[in-house]
């Protein structure tokens, strides 16, 4: 039984969490820096905590201090949300060590899927379609270009340890491949402060499709559905959406099972998240695990009605999964726009400011997940998203409608916001269409 839960987080998902504890009788701890001493998170939770000076290697990232935190308040648990120490095994393994729960799957599982050379290795062993590329660690250009031409032309160089598109590179012929190799590389080293690269057949215009998963430590793993997370820039996600116009019932099965596979294949528990590369022809790939919470986990929420909070906890609780795949039924259409602190005018600068008044949409179907507040001021030291609007309907053309009314809704004054370039890309007939990939973004930029 898990009776107090620290949230080593801020912003949104730190409010979320503590949310979904109240409703559940859990108490709460908020952990804040300096910079957040007047935000949401801290306000709302039972107990607050100051672990340190604004940079959130001081604060956020600093894993002593929440694991005293923790000690000190007595709590049994900590949530990670997402980023910060989230895919830590350093820091799962901290927790285990120190008797807390860790609410999310272990730390060798983490640190096994955080690897994605090896993840890819155990994928396919387990049956799970993944890229064609190398399939031993690269660390020289020698070596990659071996595992270039054997795999075929384009490649792209990939870091071991990366994820997120650090330490990436695309190569289209082999005359470029080792200026790319050691730009990749150096950019590894740097990142991860390790150089194991490894090589895959470059996918072109695909769909980012990821599977939600969810995992009790009974060996019951069920899937809950895709979210299509094609609608991006920077790898950054700007739209989420669930279903995806893109697949058929039959290859949501499909893919459903593959992602199911990929999760016993890793020994996985708790809330994971599988990614896939989805081809035009319908073929798919493995790309990596996500063993965190996800920022768009609101879409699944919306079309399986499972609160996705309460299920990480009850998981990491010992409880088993009350729902067998056939309970999940996938319902309707949900889209979720991310609103960020930033002007897309001016390349998408960090806008931070004070939030001088503020009306966010509501009404049936539409979501605020937020942790703002007039009179609220954004520093500049975190990221720059300062809201989730998420809507459901019946089916995606009137889900598109709603998103369009709830932008059109939105005022935010004080900062600059990207609200504009969302109402934008929801009237564009592409997106309409839902003729959408991972290239959407870098269309619309070059004007095509
Ligand atoms: C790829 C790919 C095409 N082919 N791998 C981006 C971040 C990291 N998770 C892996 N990424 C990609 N890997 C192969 N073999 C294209 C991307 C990619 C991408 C993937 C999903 C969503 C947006 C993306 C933007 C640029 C590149």
């Amino acid at each position: 039984m898990i009776k107090k839960i620290l949230v080593a987080n801020r912003g949104e998902i730190a409010v979320r969490i503590i949310r979904a504890c109240r409703e559940m009788g859990i108490e709460t701890v908020a952990v804040y820096s300096e910079a957040d001493r007047e935000a949401l998170h801290a306000k709302l939770a039972d107990e607050a905590v100051c672990i340190g000076p604004a940079p959130s290697k001081e604060s956020y990232l600093c894993m002593e201090r929440i694991i005293s935190a923790t000690i000190v308040s007595g709590a049994d648990a900590i949530h990670p949300g997402f980023g910060f120490l989230s895919e830590n095994s350093k820091f799962a393994a901290l927790c285990e060590q120190c008797s807390i729960t860790f609410i999310g799957p272990s730390a060798r599982v983490i640190e096994s899927l955080g690897n994605k050379q090896e993840a890819r290795n155990t994928m396919e062993a387990a049956g799970v379609p993944i890229i064609p590329g190398s399939r031993e660690p690269v660390y020289t250009v020698r070596g990659g270009e071996k595992a270039a031409s054997e795999t075929g032309y384009p490649v792209i160089i990939k870091a071991a340890l990366g994820g997120g598109g650090k330490g990436m590179r695309v190569v289209y012929s082999p005359e470029d491949f080792e200026a790319g190799f050691q730009t990749a590389q150096k950019e590894a080293e740097m990142a991860f402060g390790d150089n194991t690269m490894y090589i895959e057949h470059f996918i072109q215009h695909p769909r980012h499709i990821e599977f939600q998963i969810l995992a009790d430590h009974f060996g019951n793993v069920i899937h809950l559905g895709e979210r299509d997370c094609s609608i991006q820039r920077n790898h950054q996600k700007m739209i989420e959406e669930s279903p995806s116009l893109a697949l058929s019932e039959k290859l949501r099965g499909k893919m459903g099972e593959a992602a199911v596979k990929a999760a016993k294949a890793a020994r996985y528990t708790n809330a994971g998240t599988i990614e896939f590369l989805l081809e035009k022809n319908e073929n798919f790939y493995f790309m990596e695990m996500n063993t965190r919470i996800q920022v768009e986990h609101p879409v699944t929420e919306w079309v399986t009605g499972i609160d996705l909070i309460k299920a990480q906890i009850r998981i990491a609780s010992g409880e088993r999964l009350s729902y067998k795949q056939e309970d999940v039924q996938i319902s309707g259409h949900s889209i979720e726009c991310r609103i960020n602190a930033e002007n897309p005018e001016k390349g998408f600068r960090p806008s931070p400011g004070t939030v001088r008044g503020m009306h966010l949409p509501g009404g049936k179907g539409i979501r605020i997940d937020s942790a703002i507040y007039s009179g609220y001021t954004i520093t500049p030291y975190y990221d720059s998203m300062v809201a989730k609007l998420s809507v459901w309907a019946k089916n995606r053309k009137e889900a598109v409608r709603k998103m369009r009314s709830a932008l059109g809704e939105v005022i935010i004054e004080g900062i600059d916001t990207n609200v504009d370039y969302q109402y934008a890309i929801l009237n564009h007939p592409d997106y309409v269409a839902g003729d959408i990939d991972i290239e959407f973004i870098e269309r619309l930029k070059r004007g095509v």
